[in-house]
């Protein structure tokens, strides 16, 4: 039988914030006898990574701490953990309420005047731009980590090939041009922006900085959060779009850079529990907006045919990304 790695478990136990008695019971669980595990423990009293560990520990949980409270104050909040819809926001009280407080919302009335929203169909794409190649995510349905790994799927299709097989209306998440894309994208289907307008809450430059989406009901685009504030504005179908809230990023499973171990399991809407985190979920349509907070995890469905933009030119720095070092493996 193998020996069970001490020098693992302690550590595992330090950074849990394992008391003596925890640690000496943790040991003797997976197998060491009670004595080798007393052995052990006592001689952390000298080690100086234990010390270090354990101090980590202690600043983990009162940051935990501090995130409770966050969670505490947003479900017991008059009218409950809810996602607020603002119709035609004002843009200082939208700021003051939202985009500063970190506090998603549902916007609807803010791209009434885009000429898109009559115009944009497939017939209007393959016009104005079927022999054009653009740059899509692709054979994503063969791959788990589609996302996570979204430079090998990129590919160069003709936009009109695209065009063809999405009026099949077959459900489907292997194909999706997303921002992601947008290097490319940005300039082959520059003609579609004469289709966007200027956006109250975002600053001057007109929606032509926008990131282009288009895919087949069925895309699916797992659990994760941006890092920036982020405006989903939808013009073609509807998209179910799930949220939770950074202060339950203890339940996301976060291992890895933005991304959450939960990838497209679709948590329930409701205020969670000991293992799931409080999850806003709403529909938006034709015309319709999200405002996504950096942090917010979200998770996002296709359930038609649908074509989004999506903006981060707020009227705020918006450079999060600036100080942000954590891409690799974090759990
Ligand atoms: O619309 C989508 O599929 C995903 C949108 C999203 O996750 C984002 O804009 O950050």
């Amino acid at each position: 039988m193998p020996q069970p790695d001490k020098r693992a478990l302690l550590a595992e136990g330090l950074s849990a914030g394992d008391d003596d008695a925890a640690l000496h019971a943790r040991l003797v669980a997976a197998g060491v006898s009670a004595a080798a595990a007393k052995y052990e423990v006592d001689r952390l009293a000298k080690d100086p990574m234990a010390a270090m560990l354990r101090r980590q520990a202690a600043r983990m949980a009162k940051q935990q701490w501090l995130l409770t409270n966050q969670q505490r104050l947003a479900i017991e909040a008059e009218g409950g953990f809810a996602l607020d819809t603002l119709d035609r926001p004002d843009v200082a009280a939208f700021y003051r309420h939202y985009y500063e407080a970190n506090r998603p919302a549902k916007l609807t009335g803010i791209v009434d005047h885009w000429p898109a929203l009559a115009r944009w169909s497939l017939d209007h794409f393959a016009a104005i731009a079927g022999d054009t190649l653009v740059e899509a995510q692709v054979e994503r349905e063969r791959d788990p980590d589609y996302e996570l790994a979204k430079n090998d799927h990129r590919r160069l299709v003709r936009f009109g090939e695209l065009i063809d097989w999405l009026r099949k209306d077959e459900p489907s998440n292997d194909i999706y041009l997303t921002a992601y894309n947008s290097g490319t994208n940005a300039a082959a289907l520059g003609l579609l922006w004469d289709d966007l307008a200027p956006i109250d809450i975002l600053d001057a430059r007109g929606g032509r900085d926008g990131f282009f989406w288009l895919g087949p009901r069925g895309t699916l685009t797992p659990w994760h959060h941006d890092l920036t504030n982020n405006l989903l504005v939808q013009v073609v179908g509807r998209k179910r779009v799930r949220m939770a809230p950074p202060w339950a990023s203890d339940r996301m499973k976060n291992s890895r850079h933005c991304f959450s171990d939960w990838a497209n399991e679709p948590l329930p809407a409701g205020p969670g529990d000991a293992d799931t985190p409080p999850v806003l979920e709403t529909v938006i349509g034709p015309g319709e907006a999200v405002f996504l907070p950096v942090g917010w995890w979200h998770q996002v469905e296709a359930l038609d045919l649908s074509a989004s933009m999506s903006f981060t030119s707020f009227r705020r720095a918006n450079a999060h990304v600036e100080d942000y070092t954590s891409y690799g493996e974090i759990g």
